[in-house]
């Protein structure tokens, strides 16, 4: 069985990180979904929030799960018995740093990270520009899923 996951921070989950679980969903016989836990990143949603909304929009795959995880990525992958990470490539911009993270992760395990090139609709799609884009009320409905959307609209309502 051949199963891989996707981790990152997920604060919100957008139509970018769905399209790779998608794709990545095709290749692989399970993908495993994983919030990672970093207590000195300030999110606007919680672990269990951001679970929750992951849990929502990939419903619609029988082959996709969703998990969080504390500490460091490769033990998530040991105790998990996951031989590969997928990660998403928007730009070269992001390659400098996802190389550095991939080399240092084959280092202490063997564990391998297969990149994803983002697709080309999705590539300036980051969670961090459409929370800032909603704050000052510009239109990001076609950048989530709208079940996410409501949420974030809810969320930034209440912080007002
Ligand atoms: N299209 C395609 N891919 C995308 C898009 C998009 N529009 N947006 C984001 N992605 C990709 C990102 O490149 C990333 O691969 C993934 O989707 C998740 O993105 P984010 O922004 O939610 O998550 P990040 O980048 O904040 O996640 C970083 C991790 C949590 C994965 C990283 O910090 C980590 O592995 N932490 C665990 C601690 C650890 O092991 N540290 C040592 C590392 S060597």
């Amino acid at each position: 069985m051949t199963r891989a996951v996707y981790p990152g921070s997920y604060d919100p989950v957008t139509n970018g990180h769905l399209d790779i679980i998608g794709r990545a969903a095709h290749l692989f016989d399970e993908v495993v979904v994983a919030v990672l836990i970093n207590k000195n990143k300030r999110t606007l949603f919680s672990v269990e929030e951001r679970q929750e909304m992951l849990r929502e929009v990939t419903a619609q795959w029988d082959n996709v799960r969703v998990d969080s995880w504390h500490g460091l990525l490769v033990d998530y992958c040991r105790e998990n018995h996951i031989k590969a990470i997928v990660k998403g490539l928007r730009a070269v911009s992001d390659y400098d740093y996802e190389l550095q993270m991939a080399q240092m992760n084959h280092q202490l395990t063997g564990v391998d990270t297969l990149f994803m090139q983002a697709s080309p609709q999705y590539s300036f799609l980051a969670s961090s520009l459409v929370k800032e884009v909603a704050t000052y009320g510009g239109d990001v409905s076609t950048l989530l899923p709208a079940s996410v959307e409501q949420r974030l609209q809810q969320r930034l309502a209440e912080t007002r």
